[in-house]
C-alpha cells in the first residue's frame, strides 16, 4: 500500500476514534501519525530500513501499524475499528464538513444512526438546536447531504473503466460466453458513468449469471434472473448483466448502448423503411412489403447500420445530436485515435508540483514513440504548487534547451507555462520571461466566484494577448465535485477563432474540459484544440484516453488537434502564433 493510502486511514482511524468518543490522545497519535507521514520526504528508506521510530510522533505501536499496512496493504486493527461502528455513521463522515466529533454530538444529543435518519433531523430543525451547531450548520448539513445524493449516484468514467474491464475479461474468458461487452454510458465514453450494462451472448445463461452474481467484488445482488441480474458492487457501482442468444447479441448491444435519443431516432428511421426495431431485432411491420432479405444473425453492429442504410456510427457520437443525418449521408467525422497522437503538452515537473523530471517525462514520451512533451509548470501566483517566477523559469527554459542539445532523448521538450491567468484578465508572468517560451497556456487558479461577465471578460483579455497559445482546463469544473465557474462558453469561442487560440482538452479524468458538447461548434469555427494530460507524474500520460474521448464525442478529427501534428509542424506553429 503507498504512502498516501496510509496516510488517509491514519486519519480515518483517528476519526472513527473521535466518532466512538475515545481517549483523546490516543486520537491526537494517531493525527500526529498521519502528518509526519505526509512531512516525510524518505518514507519507503524508513520502511525497509525500520527508522520510522526515530521520527517525533511516531512511535513503536504506530509504526508497526504503518509497516503492516505497507507490506501486506491490510490491518486487522483498522477492519475491527470500521465494523464497531453503526454503517450509518460511517457514511455520515463522506458528508463535506462533517468530522468525528459532530456526527458524535449529533448521534449523543437525537440518537441518528443513519443518513436517512439525520437528513429528517435537519429538515426538523432538530440539529440547530444542539449546542455548538446553529442554523449555519445545519443549513451546510443539509447542503452536504444534497450533493452527496447527487454525486454518488455517478462515477468518473476513468473509475468505471477500473471497475469494467476485469467484469468484462473475466466474463470473455468463461468457456459458455461467446460474445461480451459493455454497452451504455460507459460504452458511449461519457465522463460520468450511472451504471454498467454488460451484454453477454451464450447458449447457457444460467452459468453466466452464476459467475457474474457470486464475483469476489460484489457487495450486493439487487436482482436476479434467468437472463438479467443487477448487482451493487464493493466500491458502490452498480452493473446490471443480460445474457441473450447469439442472434440477439448485437441488437441488444446497440439497444443498451444508447442513448435514449439516438435510439428513439432509429426506432423512427427503421418504421420509415417498414421495420420495427427493438432490442431483439428488426420484424417487418404489418403488411409491409419490404423486399429486404435480414440477416439471420448479425456478424456484428454494423450490419444493423448497414440495413437501415447507414454509416457505422461509433458508440461516442450516439447522442442523438444529428449523427443519424451524418451517417446517411456519408458525412460521418474520422474520429481522432489515441494513436494519432505525436505528443503532449500542459506536463508538470518537480520545479512546481510534480513528481518527474523534464528528463524523465522525456524518456516516457520516447516510450511510447512520440515525438515532443511540452512542459509548463505553474507560475509564481500558485504558490501553493510552488509556482516558477520569472528568475526560475528562465532558469528552466535554459536547462530545457540543454537537455535539447544534448540529444539524449528522441523526443524534443518544448519550454512553456501554465501561467495563472489574474482576476483582471492579464498573466502572472512578465513579457520579457513570458516572450521566453516556446508557448503559453493560461488557466484560471484563483477567485472562482467572479460574475459570468468578468469570468468571461478575464478569459477573453487572455485569448486576445499576443503572447498566449492555449487556455487551459476552460470552465474549471471538477466532475462531481465542483461545478464550473460562470462563463459564456460561446463568446469566449467566438474570441479563440478570431485570434487563432487553441482552447485546450484536459484529459484529467475529474476535469475532461472544454466540455464534448461545444466542441463540434467550437471545430465548425475553426477552434484547434490539443489533447492536454496536465500530468504531474509520468504516468498521467494515461489520461490521454478520457482526453480522446472528449475529442470524439465532441466530432473532432486529428486534423482538429494540434497535438496530432508533427514535430516539424508544431515548430511552425508555435514560431508563426
Ligand atoms: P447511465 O447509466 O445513467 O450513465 O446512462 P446509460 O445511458 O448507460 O443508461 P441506462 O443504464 O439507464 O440504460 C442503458 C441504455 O439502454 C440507454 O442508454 C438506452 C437504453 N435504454 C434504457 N431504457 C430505455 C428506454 O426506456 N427507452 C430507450 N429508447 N432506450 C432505453
Ligand atoms: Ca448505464
Ligand atoms: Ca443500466
Ligand atoms: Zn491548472
Amino acid at each position: 500500500m503507498n504512502r498516501k493510502k496510509i496516510i488517509q486511514i491514519l486519519s480515518e482511524i483517528a476519526t472513527i476514534l473521535e466518532l466512538k468518543g475515545e481517549n483523546p490522545f490516543k486520537i491526537r497519535a494517531y493525527q500526529n501519525g498521519a502528518r509526519a507521514l505526509e512531512a516525510m520526504e524518505d518514507f519507503e528508506d524508513r520502511v525497509s530500513g525500520q527508522t520510522l521510530t526515530e521520527i517525533p510522533g511516531l512511535g513503536e505501536a504506530l509504526s508497526e501499524k504503518i509497516i503492516t499496512l505497507y507490506t501486506t496493504g491490510h490491518l486487522e486493527f483498522y477492519s475491527k475499528l470500521r465494523k464497531s461502528v453503526k454503517p450509518g455513521l460511517l457514511e455520515m463522515l463522506e458528508i463535506p464538513g462533517l468530522g468525528g466529533k459532530k456526527i458524535k454530538a449529533i448521534n449523543d444529543a437525537l440518537k441518528v444512526g443513519t443518513i436517512e435518519e439525520l437528513l429528517q433531523a435537519c429538515q426538523e430543525n432538530k440539529v440547530a438546536e444542539i449546542k455548538g451547531f446553529g442554523q449555519k450548520s445545519q443549513d451546510n448539513i443539509l447542503a452536504g447531504i444534497h450533493n452527496r445524493e447527487r454525486y454518488n449516484a455517478r462515477h468518473l468514467w476513468w473509475s468505471a473503466r477500473h471497475v469494467a474491464l476485469p467484469i468484462l475479461a473475466g466474463l470473455r474468458d468463461l468457456p459458455e460466453v461467446e460474445l461480451a461487452d459493455v454497452a451504455g454510458s460507459f460504452r458511449r465514453r461519457m465522463e460520468t458513468v450511472g451504471d454498467l450494462d454488460f451484454i453477454a451472448a451464450s447458449p447457457s445463461p444460467e452459468n453466466v449469471m452464476k459467475w457474474f452474481v457470486s464475483m469476489e467484488s460484489v457487495r450486493e445482488v439487487t436482482a436476479q434472473g434467468a437472463t438479467k441480474s443487477s448487482i451493487r458492487l464493493k466500491g458502490g457501482m452498480q452493473a446490471d448483466l443480460r445474457v441473450v442468444p447469439r442472434e440477439q447479441f448485437y441488437y441488444t448491444l446497440h439497444h443498451f448502448t444508447g442513448s435514449k435519443d439516438h435510439n428513439v431516432q432509429m426506432r423512427q428511421r427503421a418504421l420509415s423503411r417498414g421495420l420495427s426495431l427493438s432490442e431483439w431485432g428488426f420484424s417487418l411491420v404489418d403488411g409491409n412489403l419490404a423486399s429486404k432479405a435480414l440477416p439471420e444473425t448479425l456478424a456484428g453492429e454494423n450490419q444493423l447500420f448497414e440495413i437501415l442504410g447507414l454509416d457505422q456510427i461509433p458508440p461516442e457520437l450516439r447522442e442523438g445530436r444529428g449523427e443519424i443525418e451524418a451517417a446517411e449521408q456519408g458525412t460521418l467525422p474520422d474520429l481522432i485515435k489515441q494513436e494519432d497522437l505525436k505528443g503532449v503538452f500542459h506536463c508538470h515537473t518537480v520545479a512546481s508540483d510534480g513528481v518527474d523530471r523534464v528528463e524523465d517525462l522525456l524518456a516516457a514520451a520516447d516510450e511510447r514513440g512520440w515525438e515532443y512533451v511540452g512542459i509548463t509548470d505553474h507560475s509564481k501566483a500558485s504558490f501553493q504548487a510552488n509556482g516558477l517566477d520569472e528568475a526560475r523559469l528562465l532558469a528552466q527554459v535554459e536547462q530545457i534547451r540543454k537537455i535539447n542539445d544534448e540529444g539524449n532523448y528522441r523526443s524534443h521538450a518544448f519550454a512553456g507555462i501554465e501561467c495563472d491567468l489574474l482576476p483582471d484578465g492579464t498573466l502572472d508572468l512578465g513579457e520579457e520571461a513570458l516572450s521566453a517560451l516556446d508557448f503559453i497556456i493560461a488557466s484560471i487558479h484563483s477567485s472562482f466566484s467572479q460574475t459570468e461577465e468578468e469570468m468571461t471578460k478575464r478569459v477573453i483579455r487572455a485569448l486576445e494577448h499576443p503572447l498566449v497559445t492555449m487556455i487551459g482546463h476552460l470552465s474549471g469544473r471538477l466532475l462531481l465535485r465542483r461545478e464550473p465557474y460562470a462563463l459564456n462558453i460561446e463568446k469566449i469561442v467566438d474570441a479563440a477563432a478570431a485570434n487563432g487560440k487553441i482552447i485546450e482538452i484536459n484529459a484529467n479524468p475529474m476535469r475532461m474540459d472544454m466540455d464534448w458538447r461545444h466542441w463540434r461548434k467550437a471545430s465548425e469555427k475553426g477552434v484547434l484544440g490539443s489533447v492536454n494530460p496536465d500530468a504531474h507524474d509520468a504516468q498521467h500520460f494515461d489520461f490521454c484516453e478520457t482526453g480522446i474521448h472528449v475529442a470524439r464525442k465532441g466530432w473532432l478529427t486529428a486534423k482538429d488537434v494540434l497535438n496530432t501534428r508533427s514535430l516539424e509542424d508544431v515548430k511552425t506553429f508555435f514560431a508563426s502564433h
